[in-house]
């Protein structure tokens, strides 16, 4: 509820702006003795709540630093990266096209339990009961998911690379792809195309532990029928992550499925329009840098949580040594509790932005308050995430009030920047225009400012903050107007087909139209009569890129006999694989914090096979030792069929310490930051070898 800073071993109350000035102090002590590498920011923006993070990440970038950590690094990077190989851009990805299409693929997903994707359980409970509609789940175990669907693959876990490169050579030995299809919208297919020609398809399959004439059934249908696929953190999260990534992009574009109605297509935004040519591929230039001690890019100029402990403690003259932390929890979400517990108690300054004292705020030499998603104006991804063909948007509004000294998370980088010299000198006259009843006011005087002072625009969060916010009362509401005055015009068009006037006055009807209507509107539609999917694609000839050299060595490395040696080998030592990071209806990463809300439930337990427990003399209920490379948790164990022999699963964002106390067990003391994709840093948190013990 207020300020603090450590004074010892604890903490002490400090007024707001004694905690600004000494943060300020120190952070640009430091980047002027260290230079601005030694600089990160982590998170930025909690799900749910994302609009701080536009003040945050011009609060780093202002200090010099590109440095900026998040847990998409911890998911989608490699998915990303695959995309802009491909597509042209990392920022475009195909969706399903559940309205449309008549089967859908999935590879480790599992959205009634995860909710990934709007309405989830009622929109794939509807699917799979529709006779027309075919849902087939790959996934070692019976989901939630599998559970409803048309065909369960019960794959051994870790052998999707296997399986994909052996669907992509059934299809091509059958002639089942669609050549008009791939000399339509395909480059490189034929350079390709040897990888699958000769491959062992059937042996391959073997080693997936699945049935080669049911799989082969499953290519048919997929090349037959209005199809589409997609896949997440069972496959992101696992073994050769970024390589399966290409893979999938590989089997729907031989199979013509990606940009066409019920395959898997491009949502719009307002925001990004039609096309969205974007050379966000920092990896490739210079000027974006590299993370010093392993050498990581930052992939959507995103760097992976997964090095940072390495980053912190390594011997480089510019390693890191300030590191600002705000909507998130290192220290129970990152990977390897214990070696970021070493890296962060090595850092000269880590202020942690939070609404609550979590394991990291309380590790930290400065802990700010902020406001919760109740008490500020907020939005998460449905703000500008797009759809297809209707666009919605959705602002939160502040329904409480807080009872301490909390104020916006965005206000917070604001106030920094403020006293750090990056905002710029306001005139008079703009603080006037803002507080106008009239907003076009302030936009007229707001624009005549920027033409006189061009390169103020690149303070804008801060400028509007520090003007309109006054007036609205809320920085981070500020900044979302400012936002909608810089649509593109491609935007225009799909606004007035929800109903907007397009011109000059577009982005103030929108905003108060917003406004008027906390539960979100349809804010834009697409045209799909007259829309090319294909205008979505960012490469120079508009078309899809298979040939992506640095994937060549990496496919012939998913070979059956490699590969079934590889995963044999791990097991003497640790005979369970284990997933770390359940989901079920008990948690919420690590935002479920008072047990209260889980009173009565088996929340936290570790799943294990009945016929494991006989196996190895375990009951259910009793209190086990899970032993990795990492470390090691105690957690009670539960027996169910929901999961398959010889594969364990825990929940993450439990071993939360509430008043004192700890709750159920940290999942994250059991994985090791080094276990990652080798592109992207990713965590492989669904393949960790383990053994289980008696406690
Ligand atoms: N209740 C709840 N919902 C959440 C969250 C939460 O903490 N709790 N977190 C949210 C977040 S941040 C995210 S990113 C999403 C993620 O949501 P999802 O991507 O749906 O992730 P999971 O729930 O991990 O489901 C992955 C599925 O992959 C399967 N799997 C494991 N190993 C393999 C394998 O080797 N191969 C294949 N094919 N499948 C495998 C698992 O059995 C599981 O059923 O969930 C969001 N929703
Ligand atoms: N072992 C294992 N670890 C995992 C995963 C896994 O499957 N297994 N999943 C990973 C995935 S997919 C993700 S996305 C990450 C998520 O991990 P994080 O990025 O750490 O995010 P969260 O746990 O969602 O929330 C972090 C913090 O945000 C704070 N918070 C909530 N609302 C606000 C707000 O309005 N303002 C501010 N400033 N803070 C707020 C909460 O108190 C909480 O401490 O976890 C990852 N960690
Ligand atoms: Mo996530």
């Amino acid at each position: 509820m207020h300020p603090l800073k450590k004074i010892g071993d604890s903490f002490e109350r400090i007024p707001w702006d004694q905690a600004i000035d000494e943060i300020a102090e120190r952070l640009s002590a430091i980047v002027q003795e260290h230079g601005p590498r030694s600089l990160a920011l982590v998170g930025g923006g909690s799900i749910g709540c994302a609009l701080q993070g536009i003040f945050a990440i011009s609060l780093l970038r202002g200090m010099g630093s590109q440095y900026f950590y998040n847990a998409l690094a911890q998911e989608l990077t490699g998915r990303y990266w695959a995309d802009g190989k491909t597509y042209g851009s990392q920022t475009l990805h195909a969706a399903p096209d559940l309205d449309k299409t008549d089967m859908l693929l999935i590879f480790g997903w599992n959205p009634m339990m995860s909710h990934h994707t709007p309405q989830a359980r009622r929109v794939l409970t509807k699917f799979a009961k529709d006779p027309d509609r075919l849902l087939v789940v790959v996934d070692p175990r019976v989901s939630e998911t599998a559970r409803i669907a048309d065909i369960h693959l019960p794959i051994r876990p870790g052998t999707d690379a296997l399986l994909y490169r052996a669907m992509i050579s059934i299809i091509l030995n059958e002639g089942w792809h669609d050549q008009e299809y791939i000399e339509k919208h395909v480059s490189g297919f034929e350079s390709i195309r040897p990888f699958f020609a000769d491959f062992d398809g059937k042996a391959a399959i073997e080693v997936c532990g699945l049935d080669y004439r049911q799989v082969k059934e499953v290519c048919r249908l997929f090349t037959t029928r209005t199809s589409c696929h997609h896949s997440d953190l069972g496959v992101l999260m696992n073994r050769h992550s970024t390589l399966i990534s290409y893979l999938e992009t590989v089997l729907r574009a031989v199979c013509g499925r990606i940009g066409v109605e019920g395959g898997n297509i491009f949502p719009v935004s307002l925001r990004g329009g039609p096309r969205k040519r974007n050379a966000a591929m920092a990896e490739q230039e210079s000027r974006y840098w590299r993370t010093v001690a392993t050498g990581y890019p930052g992939i959507t100029r995103v760097y992976p949580p997964n090095v940072m402990p390495e980053e912190i403690l390594s011997e480089h003259p510019e390693r890191l040594r300030a590191v600002i932390v705000s909507g998130a929890n290192p220290l129970r979400s990152f990977a390897d509790t214990s070696a970021y517990e070493e890296a962060f108690g090595k850092l000269d300054l880590l202020v942690t932005i939070e609404v609550a004292m979590t394991e990291t705020a309380a590790l930290s030499h400065y802990v700010l308050p902020a406001m919760t998603a109740y008490e500020s104006w907020d939005a998460g991804l449905t703000l500008w995430a797009g759809g297809f063909p209707k666009i919605f948007m959705q602002m939160r509004h502040p329904v409480v009030e807080p009872e301490g000294e909390q104020i916006e998370a965005g206000e917070i980088y604001l106030r920094l920047a403020d006293k750090l010299g990056m905002v710029p000198e306001i005139p008079e006259t703009l603080y006037r225009a803002a507080e106008s009843e009239d907003r076009l006011r302030f936009g007229a005087a707001l624009v005549e400012y920027l033409k006189a002072n061009p390169k103020a625009g690149k303070n804008m969060p801060y400028l509007l903050g520090k003007t309109l916010g006054k007036k609205l009362g809320s920085v981070q509401l500020a900044s979302f107007w400012g936002a909608l005055q810089s649509l593109p015009p491609s935007s225009h068009e799909l606004a007035e087909r929800a109903g907007f006037h397009p011109g000059p006055g577009l982005g103030e009807e929108i905003f108060q139209t917003i406004l008027e209507h906390p539960e979100g509107i349809w804010v834009g539609e697409v045209d799909t009569r007259s829309w090319d999917h294909f205008q979505a694609l960012a490469t120079e000839d508009g078309l899809i890129h298979l040939d992506v050299p640095e994937m060549a060595e990496w496919i012939q490395e998913i070979d059956p006999v490699k590969e079934s040696e590889r995963l044999e080998l791990e097991e003497e030592e640790y005979p369970f694989i284990m997933s770390s990071g359940r989901h079920m209806d008990y948690n919420a990463n690590t935002q479920m914090r008072d047990p209260a809300w889980n009173k009565g439930k088996r929340a936290c337990t570790a799943i294990m096979h009945p016929a494991d427990a006989e196996k190895w003399g375990f009951e259910d209920g009793q209190m086990v030792k899970v032993i990795t490379e990492a470390g090691q948790e105690t957690i009670e164990l539960q027996v169910t069929n929901g999961t398959r022999p010889g594969y364990i699963m825990i929940p993450h964002g439990f071993g939360l310490i509430f008043q004192g106390k700890t709750y159920g067990a940290n999942a994250n003391r059991l994985t090791k930051n080094t276990h990652r994709d080798r592109i992207a840093g990713t965590p492989y948190h669904r393949y960790i070898r383990c053994s289980v013990k008696a406690a």
